[in-house]
């Protein structure tokens, strides 16, 4: 440099490695706190990564992951989001860590951290999601309503851009974790590993006998047989729709097909309403163990 020239400070630019670094110390925590629920807490980020994308709006291209806006009231109070705080708060170590990460990225990343962990497959990810304040909070009753059918499933998703062959493809995440009391009011988990993602969901969905469970809480379902396994309203609409129920067969017989179709809708999910550069490039992390 000439005598004279200012030297700038570089602006830290991450990359892959960087995002990779992120997702090792997101492993290595879901790992260490194993004293959580069913033993990890991959179920709740993953939920938190959904209804922080969950919230978009094709219409007005409004809500969606990039903004991180569950951080404040309202949204944060919304009934949908209970219990999400502990996934919030499980990864603020992560954001001190690595405080050049934004909320809005950390958060989807901790969702594909915590499928590809839990077996599932790769999930390729993007980052260039930026925080936004409260005045983006979404409005109340984005986010579906357990108790209903079909009918409002179609609504809330159709209303983000999916078809009924994503719909279905999505809804093998419950295959993952349970319901608390304390934050929907409805209790259990839909299969019986309930950290590992597989096709289960779709197989017991056609394959145990589902009955009203009597209790005082809201209405749900059991499985006749062991009575340990629960499936919501909204569960069972996808074996009560015929053109739905035809996709739940495909993917209780392939679960490779499961696995890919997922993967590729989940991706979906996570980057509504993101604006990503034609400069952005597509991530794809090593498991902790590979
Ligand atoms: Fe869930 N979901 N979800 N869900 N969800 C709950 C828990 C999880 C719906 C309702 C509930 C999806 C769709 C729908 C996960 C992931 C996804 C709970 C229980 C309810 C009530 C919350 C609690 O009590 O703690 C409804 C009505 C949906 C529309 C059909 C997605 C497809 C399946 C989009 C999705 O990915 C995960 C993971 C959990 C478990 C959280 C936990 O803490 O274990």
């Amino acid at each position: 440099t000439q005598t004279g020239d200012a030297v700038e400070p570089k602006a830290f630019k991450p990359e892959f490695k960087d995002y990779q670094a992120v997702y090792n110390e997101i492993a290595k925590l879901l790992q260490e706190h194993d004293e959580y629920d069913d033993g990890s807490y991959g179920p709740v980020l993953v939920r938190l990564a959904w209804h922080a994308s969950g919230t978009y709006d094709k219409e007005t291209g409004t809500g969606g992951s990039n903004g991180a806006t569950m951080r404040f009231a309202p949204e944060s109070q919304h009934g949908a989001n209970a219990g999400l705080i502990n996934a919030r708060n499980f990864l603020e170590p992560v954001k001190a860590k690595f405080p050049w990460i934004s909320y809005s990225d950390l958060w989807i990343l901790g969702g594909v951290c915590s499928i590809q962990e839990m077996m599932g497959p790769k999930i390729p990810y993007r980052p260039g999601r930026l925080d936004r304040d409260m005045t983006s909070c979404t409005p109340d009753g984005r986010l579906p309503d357990a108790s209903q059918g079909a009918r409002h499933v179609r609504d809330i998703f159709y209303r983000m851009g999916f078809n009924d062959q994503e719909i279905v493809a999505l809804a093998g995440a419950h295959a993952l974790g349970r319901c608390h009391t304390q934050n929907s009011g409805f209790d259990g988990p839909w299969t019986f590993s309930p950290t590992v993602l597989t096709n289960d969901y779709y197989k017991l969905l056609l394959g145990s006998k589902w009955q009203w469970r009597k209790w005082d809480g809201p209405k749900q379902y059991e499985d006749k047989e062991t009575k340990s396994l629960m499936m919501l309203p909204a569960d069972i609409a996808f074996i009560e729709d015929k053109e739905f129920k035809k996709t739940v067969e495909k993917y209780a017989a392939d679960n490779d097909l499961f696995f890919k179709d997922f993967s590729a809708v989940i991706v979906k999910l996570f980057e509504l309403g993101v604006p990503f550069t034609d400069k952005t490039e597509t991530y794809v992390f090593k498991n902790l163990d590979e």
